[in-house]
């Protein structure tokens, strides 16, 4: 916890009166991957979720990375988790958010006398609870708040900004009712079957993966095949919208 305590508190005095390094080599790259979404309605209200992946680039290794963000749209955000090769070397890291200023400060580190590698693609998944259609937006909070890190460090800890691309994603409704597999509109036990040969018998029928994810914890396992039967069976809490993508 002192760790990561360190990382914000370095961030924020970084944040102030720097005058920042050119960044070496190709010019690091901060923007995102492809939103998917999975939005259903139910009576009046609509929900679901979203999955954003925030996109590195890097060709240099890195000391500390900072991003704060900005989101608008019927978003709440939900969970994230580092994500990819860089994740090994990043021996500190957190991403506080409050979803009433829609914010979220990503920051990770290396303070062993390493540094985060060279690399590319997606460093941070973010999911989000969707609460209604239309469109969103992700954008760097650094205009609004200066005090709020926007940049990364490199290893000899220059001070660098990334190139940013922000991102506008459509949040749509989905027609598919979550733990309906075979798409008739109804949730029983073939839906179960088609969901025990997906897992067990490695048999893919072509069901929306977020319709699987019945108990909403981003992946499909064994405990979506119990949960389905309780629903089911049990007349136990009905499927939720997933994030499996
Ligand atoms: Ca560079
Ligand atoms: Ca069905
Ligand atoms: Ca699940």
């Amino acid at each position: 916890m002192q760790k990561v305590l360190l990382v914000i508190l370095v961030l924020l005095l970084g944040g102030m009166g720097t005058t920042y390094a050119q960044d070496p080599g190709i010019p690091d790259t901060v923007n995102f991957g492809e939103c998917q979404s999975y939005v259903i309605a139910e009576g009046d209200s609509l929900y679901g979720k979203v999955k954003v992946p925030l996109r590195i680039f890097n060709d240099e290794s890195l000391g500390i990375i900072g991003i704060c963000l900005k989101w608008e749209g019927p978003l709440n955000f939900d969970s994230g988790f580092f994500y990819g090769s860089r994740v090994d070397s990043i021996d500190a890291s957190n991403f506080p958010f409050d979803n009433d200023s829609k914010t979220i400060a990503i920051t990770a580190g290396n303070f062993s006398g390493g540094a985060i590698l060279q690399d590319t693609g997606v460093f941070f998944f973010m999911i989000f609870q969707v609460f209604d259609t239309g469109i969103a937006k992700i954008d760097t909070r650094f205009a609004v708040a200066p005090e709020c890190p926007f940049y990364i460090y490199s290893s000899q800890d220059e001070q660098i900004i990334p190139v940013f691309e922000a991102k506008l994603f459509n949040l749509v409704k989905s027609e598919t009712i979550p733990g309906d597999l075979n798409g008739n509109n109804l949730v029983n036990s073939e839906d179960v079957i088609i969901l025990i040969n997906f897992l067990f018998r490695n048999q893919y029928q072509g069901f929306l993966l977020p319709a699987a994810d019945v108990n909403s914890d981003c992946r499909i396992r064994l405990s979506d095949v119990i949960y389905l039967i309780n629903f089911i069976f049990k007349a136990s809490e009905r499927p939720k919208p997933g994030c499996a993508f």
